[in-house]
């Protein structure tokens, strides 16, 4: 059968074709011509971009597998221990130029190509980029698979393949329209289909009780549907090194057996219906960042790539084991938030009902393997079941789920026998507003470490939302605070600056980003600044050409580029920053000869497609750029920008182009940030609040060099206690009256009031995330940038000073602390023959 593995023989000697593995020029263009003729079927007479693209996709990946075969080999001969990173998320962004980079083989294509008379650049940018996630998450998610990589960490990346990934956002008629992502239309060279690795994942039916060939009792789920999980692996290559990892993303298929035969003989039309439902459960990535739905397909999609994967580690494991004894010594299953928290219970069922582990010890595994990530502490995001989808779906889960919970909560009452509360408070199944099994408390449970993403969010987890599960384990928390890889974000991303630093410092930073430290001696090197000065606005150019082609907006180099680019939500804020530009424009409009900053306005960001607010918010910043835009008063002062579409590729422009780096949440919202890392490593100014990881970036770069404004977290929380009324700061702000005033009265809606209405409203009536609290000390602080940025040598050093001091947040300090503080992993160097090590 397909799935039988052949003894390993020295009959089979592979023998690798030189046009497969060569580093050389010569061998480079024989491979790409090859690869055009034999895998794209053209000549260069037939040949369209793309064909080039794909041929050199596969010069590429020919070049990565005699590593990924050797790793993968390596990982199992010497039965390591590995982490498994269960995200539901993975936004990889573009994969040739970062494989190109990783393997060090970007110089030789681009001379490769030229002498085809073929431009690199124009061939990167014809790759579709897949976009397997909502923002932050799904990019931690990427950054981390790099570092592990890079750091020689044996690791797997487990996910779903949607078919459709994040949608494709344009503006018509200045409001968001999604349009459907289709990745994968014209194929993708980077993965591989492993047909024979598929595993079935069951749902639905009901439970039966029944006596094992021991004679012992155990359970048996008769399941009403069976779904096919095929996996699709992608290459995950370290930078300069030979390890290379894999992510491995699961698509779901219909089973034959059941869909044709079983349930629907006769029933031809319907059996096809049921084939289609099968496949919906991988066929699209949910678009909501930091909320959660609770829709059945979303909770399919999470049970169908978990069990794949928990199947496919044991699977992995039994091959050199014949009993589960030292599991959790070769297994590290982070859980990415609680998304694939079902995992506790998957686990459990896998080892209790089928390897036929006891519970006892089944449990102690389980919980030494898993450990849990928390993302957000906003309520909307928390995860909750009703009990009644989980037992129509997943019936034998919830019995596991009510024994963990049953156990666990004799634990809570024992521990607090004064206080029945308690139990209640932490059980795993909530009451209220309606019967649900809240997953956060499944994966606190599940799991031996609980950790947040930046020093302020730990806290607050640990204060607030967990608060309870904290006095009871303190020892499980921890903090690791996010980071971001250097090789995407400095070395693909800003090839200009990287070239200066390294011809100053080495190449060392870029597996060692603390060396950024030396970069402090030429803060006040005038020749250092001056080409420090140059390389930000050839980034400025390179964006305005961007903006001239997609905006037909031109804007104006000497401006302030100021930036605010992530996902659209009312707790980041965005609309605060339309608020101080709309006081701007009034006060230009107020007095035209005023003496003013001229400013570029950029954002960019997705909203969530049912989030009424959120698109109103992209609807208005659409609405003020072609007025104050065009306003003759204004006189090309002041320039807004909306970029569609933001995604990986369009940040890798944005960032380096960046000067001032918009990092406003109202504080307690944000848990981290992280696109706030890849500014201030580009040379931003952060101008920011006390959030997140914005905390720890004004620490590291220091405040005189950080531009801080508004409440503290716990002013916040003060001012919501004691009754927060936004009338009492808008009553007193006359510039604040006016520019609600102005919105409200339809100055950007052509005279409709009632366009805006539901935005004005939101701001008048509640203002949840205190936009009108902290207005004022906001638009202060935006005066003390404008005076800043006036003395540009020093705004200059503050920038070389930015980027200097953020070696913390590169991803590979983040996962260091992980790999020793919960994972318990280690490197393990990868040795591939010779002949292979060309270009590295
Ligand atoms: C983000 N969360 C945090 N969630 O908002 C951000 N949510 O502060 C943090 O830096 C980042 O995670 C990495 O830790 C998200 O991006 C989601 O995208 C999401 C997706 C589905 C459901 C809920």
């Amino acid at each position: 059968s397909l799935k039988e593995q052949i003894p390993a023989t020295d009959n089979i000697n592979i023998h690798i074709e030189d046009d497969r593995t060569g580093m050389t020029v010569e061998t480079l263009k024989r491979a790409f011509i090859d690869n055009l003729y034999y895998i794209q079927g053209k000549n260069e007479f037939l040949a369209t971009p793309y064909d080039y693209y794909v041929a050199l996709a596969y010069t590429i990946r020919d070049r990565l597998l005699r590593r990924w075969i050797e790793t993968t080999t390596t990982y199992i001969q010497q039965d390591v221990k590995s982490v498994y990173y269960l995200s539901a998320e993975f936004l990889m962004g573009r994969q040739l130029e970062n494989n190109l980079l990783n393997l060090g083989l970007e110089e030789k294509i681009r001379q490769a190509l030229s002498e085809l008379g073929i431009d690199l650049g124009q061939l990167t940018i014809l790759e579709a980029e897949p976009g397997l996630g909502n923002g932050g998450l799904g990019r931690l998610a990427a950054c981390f698979l790099d570092s592990l990589a890079t750091l020689e960490i044996p690791a797997v990346g487990y996910g779903i393949r949607y078919e459709f990934g994040i949608f494709d956002q344009r503006i018509e008629n200045g409001v968001q329209v999604e349009h459907p992502d289709k990745w994968l239309r014209f194929g993708n060279p980077w993965e591989i289909r492993r047909p024979e690795l598929t595993v079935d994942v069951l749902f639905g039916g009901h439970t039966e009780g029944h006596q094992d060939r021991h004679g012992h009792y155990r359970v048996r789920w008769v399941a009403d549907r069976k779904v096919m999980g095929t996996p699709y692996d992608t290459p995950v290559p370290g930078y300069n090194h030979n390890t290379v990892n894999t992510l491995r993303l699961w698509r779901a298929g219909a089973s034959e057996e059941f869909d044709f035969q079983v349930f629907n003989s006769g029933d031809y039309a319907g059996a096809v219906t049921d084939k289609i439902s099968s496949e919906n459960i991988s066929k699209v990535l949910y678009p909501n960042d930091n909320t959660s739905q609770g829709k059945q397909l979303r909770l399919e999609q999470q049970y169908f790539f978990v069990s794949c994967s928990l199947q496919d580690i044991i699977r992995n494991y039994r091959r050199s084991h014949a009993n589960f004894d030292v599991f959790p010594e070769k297994v590290a299953i982070q859980l990415n938030d609680t998304h694939p928290a079902i995992g506790v219970a998957e686990l459990m069922r896998l080892l209790v009902d089928v390897h036929e582990v006891g519970w006892n010890r089944a449990w102690v595994i389980t919980r030494a393997c898993f450990a849990y990530t928390n993302h957000t502490l906003l309520s909307e995001a928390l995860e909750r079941w009703p009990v009644s989808l989980f037992e129509r779906l997943l019936p034998r889960h919830l019995e596991i789920i009510y024994e963990i919970n049953h156990r666990f909560l004799k634990e809570v009452r024992s521990r607090y026998p004064q206080d029945p509360q308690k139990a209640a408070q932490m059980s795993i199944i909530a009451e209220l507003p309606e019967k649900s099994v809240c997953m956060a408390h499944l994966a606190c449970v599940g799991s031996h470490a609980i950790n947040g993403v930046a020093a302020l969010h730990t806290e607050l987890l640990k204060q607030d939302v967990l608060q309870d599960f904290y006095r009871f384990w303190p020892e499980k928390f921890n903090n690791k605070t996010n980071g971001v890889t250097p090789r995407r974000w400095l070395l693909l991303s800003n090839p200009r600056l990287c070239q200066l630093i390294t011809s100053k410092i080495g190449k060392g930073w870029v597996t060692d980003l603390d060396q950024f430290r030396q970069l402090e001696a030429y803060a006040d090197d005038p020749a250092f600044r001056q080409q420090w000065q140059e390389i930000k606005r050839a980034c400025k150019q390179d964006l305005a050409d961007y903006i001239l082609l997609f905006n037909d907006v031109e804007v104006d180099l000497d401006s302030l580029f100021d930036v605010q680019v992530k996902r659209i939500h009312e707790y980041k804020r965005q609309l605060l920053m339309v608020l101080y530009i709309i006081t701007l424009y009034n006060r230009i409009k107020r007095n035209p000869q005023i003496e003013i900053q001229p400013r570029t306005f950029i954002f960019a960001g997705k909203a969530a497609p049912g989030y009424y607010l959120a698109k109103l918010i992209i609807q208005l910043v659409n609405a003020i750029a072609p007025v104050i835009n065009n306003d003759a008063d204004v006189a090309g002062r002041l320039k807004v920008v909306f970029l569609a579409g933001y995604s990986v590729s369009l940040g890798q422009k944005v960032y380096p182009a960046a000067e001032l780096s918009e990092q406003i949440s109202t504080a307690g919202k944000e848990a981290s940030g992280t696109g706030n890392m890849k500014f201030a490593m580009n040379g931003a100014l952060t101008i920011g609040t006390l959030d997140g990881a914005n905390i720890e970036i004004r620490e590291e770069v220091g405040a005189e060099n950080f531009f801080l404004f508004g409440l503290t977290a716990e002013q916040v929380y003060a001012l919501k206690a004691e009754g927060y009324n936004p009338m009492t700061y808008f009553n007193e702000n006359l510039e604040l009256q006016e520019v609600i005033g102005r919105i409200a009265a339809g100055d950007f809606s052509h005279g409709d009031r009632e366009t805006f209405k539901p935005l004005v409203n939101s701001l008048l009536d509640l203002d949840q995330y205190l936009l009108f609290a902290d207005y004022q000390a906001y638009v202060d602080c935006q005066a003390q940038v404008d005076r800043a940025y006036r003395d540009r040598e020093n705004w200059t050093r503050m920038s070389i000073l930015n980027s200097a001091r953020m070696g913390k947040f590169s991803s590979d300090r983040t996962i260091r602390e992980y790999c020793k503080e919960i994972w318990k992993t280690r490197p393990l160097t990868i040795k591939v023959p010779d002949y292979d090590q060309g270009a590295v």
